[in-house]
């Protein structure tokens, strides 16, 4: 391979804008179990927005509100809901993450700075990716403070119990009609990923819905992006609902990874996350489908834990329900037995079972 010039240590954070992040704090701490370890508002000197820090695993959550109207991120929140606003990679150097992605051609969000308190130094730099998302890219390696400068530690009264989330094994793009390609082009172009596998309508579409998706990845293979397209079905398409409701491209789902989807998924749901459903069905061919698991099938069923074998192993995974009024983010969860794949065998149940929502919304 290549001399890599974007060298990536992994996902530093994702950011939401949220409208009540307050709120939205409680819900991710209790029904995910992610647990409150940072905070950044009026009391540490930021006047404009509220912003709270979750962790779990290796997974860091940034929940962010404006405090006024007149705010971009008012404006953000008014057009597309609450959504992801950042995916923050951590880099061991920022400036220079910069500087190769912005000579490559991408545009810059904001030039690197450096930030210090009492905790050391932080070096950030972000860049523009589709629709409204940015990369920032971050170097916190002589920093030991709770997140980021002026942000302060806080904890919860509430003890969260953790599901067992691990570290995002993927983050899913929504891109406008035919601009799959483009944004492909930009991550190998502009951030030295390459093109791990594709999609296409024959793939994925079902009676109904169809999209395309291409995934790439950066060189160490631990950044994974899907980006989804429209194509053309019977009926209008699972992402081009998203589009409809998100009103621009954006962050469709992130898909978080567990060593024990059975505990995962079983304590989410005692604590009210939805998912979706695939029919009973589903389950009489998985044995001729999957062959020998570790996992009881019943189990797996009485879930609704989705799986798929491909050459190097299998996976289990389930997708929640949006988690906001608007059909747009959602999360999958995911668990790797050898597989490296994205669970293609499961995209008919799948795609049928987000139909079947959108036509309770009026959708389809
Ligand atoms: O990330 C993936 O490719 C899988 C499959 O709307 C998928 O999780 C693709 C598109 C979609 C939902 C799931
Ligand atoms: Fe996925």
């Amino acid at each position: 391979m290549e001399h890599d010039f974007l060298p990536i240590i992994g996902t530093d954070h994702i950011e939401l804008y949220v409208g009540n992040a307050k709120q939205s704090a409680l819900y991710y701490q209790y029904a995910f179990g992610y647990r409150l370890v940072a905070y950044a508002g009026p009391e540490t000197g930021i006047r404009d927005r509220a912003s709270y820090v979750l962790e779990q695993g290796k997974i860091r959550l940034v929940l962010t509100s404006p405090l006024f109207d007149v705010h971009p991120i008012s404006t953000h929140i008014k057009k597309h809901g609450d959504g992801v606003k950042v995916i923050a990679l951590e880099v061991s150097d920022a400036e220079k993450s910069w500087e190769e992605t912005t000579s490559r051609g991408a545009s810059s969000y904001q030039e690197p700075r450096t930030l210090e308190d009492e905790f050391g130094t932080v070096t950030i730099s972000s860049i523009h990716t589709y629709g409204e998302v940015i990369h920032t890219f971050v170097d916190r390696k002589n920093y030991n403070g709770p997140f980021l400068p002026q942000f302060m530690e806080r904890k919860s009264q509430y003890s969260s119990q953790p599901v067992g989330f691990k570290f995002i094994d993927h983050c899913v793009g929504n891109v406008g009609w035919g601009e799959m390609n483009k944004w492909v082009n930009f991550y190998e172009k502009v951030m030295g990923f390459s093109l791990l596998v594709t999609f296409d309508d024959k793939d994925i579409s079902t009676e109904y819905s169809a999209l395309m998706s291409k995934v790439v990845a950066n060189g160490n293979g631990y950044i994974k992006f899907p980006i989804n397209e429209p194509a053309k079905g019977k009926k209008k398409s699972q992402i081009e609902e998203y589009l409809d409701y998100y009103n621009s491209p954006g962050v469709q789902h992130i898909a978080i990874a567990t060593d024990d989807i059975i505990f995962t998924v079983e304590e989410l749901r005692k604590r009210g996350v939805e998912f979706l459903e695939v029919p009973p069905t589903y389950y009489d061919d998985l044995h001729n489908r999957v062959g020998e698991i570790d996992e009881n099938i019943k189990s797996l069923q009485n879930l609704n834990i989705l799986v798929d074998r491909d050459k190097e192993g299998y996976l289990l995974q389930i997708f929640t329900k949006p988690v906001q009024d608007r059909p747009t983010l959602f999360y999958e969860i995911i668990q790797r037995k050898g597989a490296r794949s994205f669970g293609k065998g499961n995209f008919k149940a799948l795609f049928e079972a987000i139909e079947r929502e959108q036509e309770l919304r009026g959708n389809l």
